[in-house]
């Protein structure tokens, strides 16, 4: 009933899925209208921009009016398809609802299983001495200082003496390293997968046959609790460089699309010589921008986006 546009209304569905602080501050800024607003000041000035290249069409035979502003015209376009980049440099709002992915991994019995129970407080993963236990990938959703974070653990990697179902489990682990935002490394230093995100940990710490890494490395025990803390305030702080400031306006990844098409449409007219195809192109960047307010939305996006609410909520 107009009281909402949709970037408000994708807001508000993730305020009433948010089960972190972090994903409800963020949610709270766009559901009050934050991207809204910005998305309101771009309209504005591409609708002067189209009043500047229409003034030129009807006018421009007639000896009192300005010569051909395309300069102006290039300068206000290229500001404002900078600014719009800008905002699509931030990480995505779906970083926020989907946690932080956290991978642990290393060789079988190094304590995989075990680091993981003791992050999530429950007995998530099965531990055991018999090397080869966890065989699938499991994943425990939990927020920690107000951030979601998603703690994936693997089946251990090793090269020899892993059966059929344990080779497949090992496959899967190397996926999730990939795709890993931190991976917390148990295995001997050095010795893990090559990646930016990677932590050494070394457990068992209580363990009279305790191995510490070197000094940029976590020692702990998740049987004694030693270390601990220490592991999961750099978790938090990793996090936060990864995920949308709370305090920012973030895009999901519909939102990013048609701001990119709008963003491609102002490209164009850039060094376009003819006015009637720089309106087209306007007004092309307008339309993207009322896809993500809702002003020029299809019935299947509503659909999509609407589906999700409970009615009567
Ligand atoms: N003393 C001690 N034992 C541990 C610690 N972490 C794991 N273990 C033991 O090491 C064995 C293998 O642990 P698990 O978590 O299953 O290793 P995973 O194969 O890497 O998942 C089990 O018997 C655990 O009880 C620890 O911090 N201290
Ligand atoms: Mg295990």
């Amino acid at each position: 009933h107009g009281k909402m546009d949709l970037a408000e209304s994708e807001g508000l569905s993730d305020l009433l899925f948010a089960e972190t602080e972090l994903q409800r501050k963020a949610a709270v800024r766009n559901a009050g209208g934050g991207l809204s607003r910005k998305i309101d000041d771009w309209q504005q000035r591409i609708l002067q921009l189209s009043a500047m290249v229409e003034a030129e069409l009807d006018f421009s035979d007639e000896d009192d009016v300005a010569p051909a502003q395309a300069e102006t015209l290039q300068r206000l376009a290229i500001a404002l398809a900078e600014e719009i980049r800008e905002l699509l440099k931030r990480p995505r709002a779906e970083k926020l609802r989907d946690g932080i992915r956290v991978v642990l991994g290393g060789p079988p019995n190094s304590g995989k299983s075990t680091l993981l129970n003791a992050l999530v407080e429950r007995e998530a993963a099965i531990v055991s001495d018999i090397a080869g236990t966890t065989r699938d990938v499991i994943e425990v959703p939990i927020g920690l200082g107000g951030i979601p974070f998603l703690f994936i653990d693997t089946a251990g990697v090793r090269d020899s003496g892993a059966e059929t179902i344990e080779k497949i489990g090992i496959e899967r682990a190397h996926e999730q390293f990939a795709a890993a935002d931190i991976i917390l490394w148990l295995g001997d230093e050095g010795q893990g997968p090559d990646s930016e995100n990677l932590v050494e940990v070394s457990s068992r710490s209580d363990h009279p046959e305790h191995i510490a890494k070197g000094k940029e490395a976590f020692s702990l025990s998740p049987v004694s609790g030693q270390g601990m803390d220490g592991l999961v305030d750099c978790l938090v702080t990793r996090a936060k460089d990864i995920l949308p400031d709370g305090d920012q306006v973030s895009v999901n990844a519909r939102q990013a699309d048609r701001m990119n098409a709008a963003c491609g449409s102002l490209d164009a007219m850039i060094h376009e010589p003819d006015y009637l195809i720089v309106a087209e192109h306007l007004r092309t960047a307008r339309m993207a921008l009322d896809e993500i307010t809702g002003k020029a939305s299809t019935e299947d996006m509503l659909d999509g986006l609407f589906g999700k609410f409970c009615i009567g909520k």
